[in-house]
């Protein structure tokens, strides 16, 4: 049987998925050192952009403040991640096409 090609947005949650079960030891959640240690690996544009360490962004992340980061709460960042970078693309399409 033939296997079945994944799209790219497929692949790229897929990638996203993985990420997150990669860094979970024994939870369904990530700690707050294990979040960190994420963003450092995964997202460390994110991290210098932030000028801080994590804190901030895992307070901001965990939104129902359990002290951990859930799949869901994770998946926002990466919206939020893909968004900021998504309007800077615009604006740099804008800035080359005025100069044309
Ligand atoms: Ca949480």
């Amino acid at each position: 049987m033939a296997e079945k090609k994944l799209t790219h947005l497929e692949k790229a949650v897929s990638a996203m998925m993985m990420v997150f079960i990669e860094k979970l030891k024994d939870n369904d959640k990530l700690t707050k050192q294990q979040f960190k240690e994420l963003l450092r690996e995964e997202l460390p544009s994110f991290v210098d952009q932030a000028g801080e360490c994590g804190d901030e962004i895992f307070q901001d992340v965990d939104l129902d403040k359990d002290g951990a980061v859930d799949f869901k709460e994770f998946s926002m960042l990466v919206a939020s991640y893909a968004w900021v970078h998504f309007e800077a693309i615009q604006e740099l399409i804008k800035a080359l096409d005025s100069v044309e």
